[in-house]
């Protein structure tokens, strides 16, 4: 079927997903040791949307993340000591260490960034996609972006604009059921955000956003498509965040069953079902090893990696040997 992922790549997909769910793993550890500094937002159970979204891109097209982007730096194409290290504000960091772990971006990988301020990828997706255009390149801009983000203003004005232009950019909305706290229905007056769509004038697809074969073949429908220059779309993955909203999160406020039933659907569990399908077993064993020793072997040359030598007043650098 067209769009649908080679055996191959799905396989590179899958040890993606892996990567990160050892990387939130291990850095949920080392939380529980005090050694991050502020939270840390994790996307267990949602990998298969940031990283089979971004396996659909070439390394000129760009996309905007959220403060849960893990998977679309890995996803995108960026390695992950330098992710890594610039989780733990290391010199060597993809932003020299001064950004850490929600505003990590590569622009060589055509990673414009994580973003703290809720709905603001939107528009910087939107704006990158408008240069795009005005520039003649045959590249697309991406929006991954959560279902409290979907609430804002800033949502609806840029996607009036891009569909208004017929902008290569395509939405992609992570849609996990919370908005911090807040349940999607106590936040939307409709429960398929995707609807909205149709009120801009753009296609849209709802797909089972635990399963990274239906996000790839969904996704790299209409990125095709805006790269034909027929303009956006938005892709509605549901979805579900099994951890908290960050290492802060109290809990409490999802249920029991809710969490039990989409921990049967794992993303990684339906990826390994599908390849078991279609590769041995002593080669998804491979994989797997390979993912893990990838990230312990990240971790361990990332943490004994330098911190930067800013030139800043020490009383207020959370680096110095003063705190
Ligand atoms: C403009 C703005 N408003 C509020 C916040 C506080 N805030 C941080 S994350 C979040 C919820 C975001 O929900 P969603 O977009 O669904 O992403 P998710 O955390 O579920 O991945 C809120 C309200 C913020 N960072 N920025």
């Amino acid at each position: 079927m067209k769009n649908t992922p080679s055996v191959e790549e799905h396989l590179e997909i899958y040890r993606k997903m892996l990567m990160v769910r050892h990387l939130e793993e291990g850095l949920g550890a080392l939380h529980k040791e005090g050694r991050t500094r502020g939270p840390i937002h994790r996307c267990d159970g949602q990998e298969a949307v940031g990283i089979a979204a971004t396996a659909v891109l070439e390394t000129g097209d760009k996309v905007a993340t959220t403060h849960r982007g893990h998977a679309v730096y890995i996803g995108k194409g960026m390695a992950m000591r330098p992710v890594i290290a610039e989780i733990f504000g290391r010199a060597t960091g993809a932003c020299g260490g001064r950004a850490g772990h929600m505003l990590v971006a590569d622009a060589e990988k055509g990673v414009i960034g994580g973003n703290a301020i809720v709905g603001a990828g939107i528009p910087a997706a939107t704006g990158m996609a408008l240069s795009m255009q005005i520039m003649g390149q045959s590249n697309v801009a991406m929006c991954i972006f959560g279902d409290g983000a979907a609430q804002t203003g800033i949502c609806h004005e840029a996607m009036n604009m891009a569909a208004l232009w017929k902008l290569p950019v395509v939405f992609v909305l992570e849609h996990n059921q919370f908005g911090l706290t807040v349940p999607s229905e106590v936040q939307s007056s409709v429960a398929d955000l995707s609807v909205r769509a149709a009120g801009y004038n753009m296609p849209s697809e709802i797909v089972d956003g635990n399963d990274a074969v239906a996000v790839y073949r969904a996704v790299s429908g209409m990125v095709e498509r805006a790269r034909r220059g027929e303009g956006p779309a938005m892709i509605e993955c549901k979805t579900y965040r099994l951890e908290g909203f960050s290492t802060s999160d109290m809990g409490g406020y999802q249920k029991a069953e809710d969490i039990a039933a989409w921990k049967d659907r794992d993303p990684l569990t339906l990826s390994r079902n599908m390849l078991m399908q279609a590769v041995s077993e002593e080669r998804l064993s491979e994989v797997e090893a390979s993912a893990k020793a990838e990230v312990e072997a990240a971790f361990e040359a990332a943490l004994s990696d330098p911190m930067p030598t800013f030139a800043v007043d020490n009383a207020c650098n959370p680096y110095s040997e003063a705190h």
